[in-house]
């Protein structure tokens, strides 16, 4: 697949509010990709790609991490954290999708885990600092975010984590690994 493919996928398929989030993204993540040598077009296919499902009802999201034969651990988190997987295992099933880091950084995007590649990092802190975001703190990540890729990551997993733990929302675990393994970084350990 293309980024023009991609592009067209989307538009069909996002409600417009989230196409033009899609776009912002890969406009963000195309820069970082740039400043921290990534490859490009990975980054900004995944990109394009990563909210594919969002607009799925949540009994379909459901429906096809039973399907897919997803880990049912995620029944027993928040259905917001259902449509990365998903779309990383429809691109793969029916659009021959094979490249793993591209589907990675899909699937990963709004958890993180403990060990990611740099393009799955670079989606996930694009999708927290696009321009239309207004998130409290997203200034300092986007700060960050020009120096330190790691520090950025870590700042806005660390502002997610504080948002729903005030909330009394269930957090996945590999919310914390992602923490914990930048937070290592940052303090120059593994
Ligand atoms: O799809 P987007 O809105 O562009 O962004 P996203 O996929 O990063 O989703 C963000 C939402 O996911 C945000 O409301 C915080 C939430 N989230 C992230 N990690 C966790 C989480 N929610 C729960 N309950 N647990 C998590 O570990
Ligand atoms: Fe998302
Ligand atoms: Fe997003």
């Amino acid at each position: 697949m293309n980024d023009l493919e991609a592009k067209q996928l989307i538009k069909a398929t996002l409600s417009e509010q989230r196409y033009e989030h899609s776009l912002r993204v890969k406009e963000t993540a195309e820069i970082l990709a740039a400043r921290y040598e990534a490859p490009i077009d990975k980054v900004i296919l995944a990109s394009l790609l990563h909210d594919y499902a969002k607009g799925q009802t949540r009994d379909q999201l459901k429906a096809q991490i039973i399907d897919y034969n997803l880990s049912r651990d995620l029944l027993d988190y928040h259905h917001e954290l259902w449509h990365g997987p998903v779309a990383a295992e429809i691109f793969r099933d029916k659009y021959g999708l094979e490249d793993e880091a591209v589907l990675q950084a899909i699937r990963y995007h709004t958890t993180g885990r403990a060990e990611m590649e740099l393009v799955e990092i670079i989606v996930f802190v694009a999708d927290y600092i696009e321009p239309g975001r207004t998130i409290p703190g997203v200034e300092e990540v986007r700060k960050l975010a020009q120096d330190n890729i790691y520090l950025a990551a870590r700042e806005a997993q660390r502002n997610t984590i504080i948002y729903l733990l005030k909330k009394n929302a269930i957090i996945h675990p590999d919310s914390f690994l992602a923490y914990n393994k930048w937070t290592n970084k940052i303090q120059g350990g593994f």
